[in-house]
């Protein structure tokens, strides 16, 4: 629209009065449209609409959208609680799984970026009580939504004597978690809700 379009600060390329008018079935936008003003609430969603794909990004560079979330995928390694640490201090946090459909997006993500032998720690620990998987929002893991490889989790004293109490993710299957000691340095995946 540019231009032409309507007057003010809000259809300024580079803005958008509310990302979620991006989206013509959204709830809010059929609001809007029946609260306020129609031609201000078209106007400024025509606005928004033609430039979308510039000025309204579901999620910020470097992450993924899937499914209304953001998904960060690191490219370095840290432990368990430095990669919590470094998602929370992004708006985010470990990614939580909560179903068999965003374990499949991740896994198939995950494959083109991993290395030889590394793989991606997620939100999941029995750090609390051992036997006790819980998720970094404090959900109880689901026992229909596990994805355990092979006999893990193994708790495994081979690397570290206090066990595995973390879980990473990796290999090409849709059975791809492995506990692990928290203190190894694994990549990371990161979760947070779109923009609102
Ligand atoms: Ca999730
Ligand atoms: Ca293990």
């Amino acid at each position: 629209m540019g231009a032409s379009g309507p007057a003010g600060p809000q259809c300024s390329p580079g803005s958008c009065p509310h990302s979620s008018w991006c989206n013509p079935f959204s709830k809010l936008f059929t609001f809007k449209v029946t609260a306020a003003s129609r031609s201000k609430v078209t106007n400024d969603f025509l606005c928004c609409y033609l430039s979308k794909d510039e000025t309204c990004p579901r999620c910020e560079d470097g992450w993924e959208p899937h499914g209304g979330k953001c998904y960060f995928f690191s490219s370095v390694t840290l432990t368990w609680n430095e990669s919590r640490t470094q998602c929370i201090s992004m708006s985010g946090d470990l990614v939580v799984i909560n179903n068999r459909e965003e374990q499949r997006f991740l896994e198939s993500r995950v494959r083109g970026k991993m290395d030889t032998d590394d793989k991606f720690w997620i939100g999941l620990t029995d750090s609390k009580n051992k036997g006790e998987w819980l998720w970094v929002d404090d959900t109880r893991l689901d026992s229909s939504v596990k994805f355990w490889l092979g006999n893990n989790p193994d708790d495994w004293r081979g690397e570290k004597p206090d066990g595995e109490d973390c879980v990473r993710m990796g290999k090409e299957y849709l059975m791809s978690w492995f506990d692990k000691s928290c203190g190894t340095s694994q990549k990371y995946i990161c979760e947070k809700p779109e923009k609102a």
